[in-house]
């Protein structure tokens, strides 16, 4: 997959605001700050995604329409970019609100291929890791986890965290992503053109 072009189309609260009805689409999850909208601008080799040093700045979902090319031909695929969860200083009230939104969006949108679930290679999961991984199980939704930030993290710890995450998601390997320095970029790519195009 070679993605041509990326752009902003509007941020959205649900699935029904998003106007294209038959094109596959990926979505961006993991908490906040761990680096979902550097990972799509890396992706993309653009700065269409608003990135922030400001963790829990994003309230909503941002939808990106991207233009690729694979096996000769042309096709578009969204990319949507989700608000961070887990995020301390947000309370509780907000949390639900984001929960709400986000699960409403999942379930109402039969376009996902695949959900990339992004966590920061340095941390652990946790119990909030562990109840969107059984939601996600329970609702039948396909995801692919992402160890990301692996340029902050040595090679020993990292093939620890690989191992721990492997038991965690069952068996599953976590692919390793550096937004810094382009690591599993390619490999993130053909996986995702692969999805896009085996399902479509
Ligand atoms: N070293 C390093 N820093 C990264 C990487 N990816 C993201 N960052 C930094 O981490 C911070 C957060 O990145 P974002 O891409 O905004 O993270 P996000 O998950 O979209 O954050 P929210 O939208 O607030 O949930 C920024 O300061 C990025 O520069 C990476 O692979 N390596
Ligand atoms: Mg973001």
């Amino acid at each position: 997959m070679r993605i041509i072009d990326a752009k902003y189309v509007k941020g959205v609260a649900s699935a029904a605001d998003v106007d294209f009805p038959d094109v596959p689409e990926i979505c961006f999850i993991g908490r906040s700050n761990v680096g979902k909208s550097s990972l799509i601008n890396s992706l993309v080799t653009q700065s269409v995604a608003k990135t922030s040093s400001r963790p829990g700045a994003t309230r909503i979902i941002n939808i990106y329409r991207v233009l690729y090319e694979s096996q000769g031909r042309r096709n578009v695929v969204i990319f949507s970019d989700f608000p961070g969860f887990g995020y301390a200083k947000v309370s509780r009230a907000m949390a639900l609100d984001w929960q709400k939104m986000v699960e409403g969006y999942l379930q109402a949108n039969d376009r996902i291929k695949s959900i990339i679930w992004l966590l920061d290679v340095r941390r652990d999961f946790d119990d909030l890791d562990e109840m969107l991984l059984e939601w996600l199980i329970s609702k039948e939704l396909p995801f692919t986890p992402v160890l990301t930030k692996v340029d902050k993290e040595t090679q020993g710890n990292i093939a620890k965290k690989v191992r721990s995450y492997e038991r965690f998601f069952s068996g599953e390997k976590a692919r390793l992503f550096s937004a810094r320095t382009g690591f599993g970029k390619k490999e993130l790519l053909g996986h995702i053109g692969h999805i896009v195009q085996d399902k479509s």
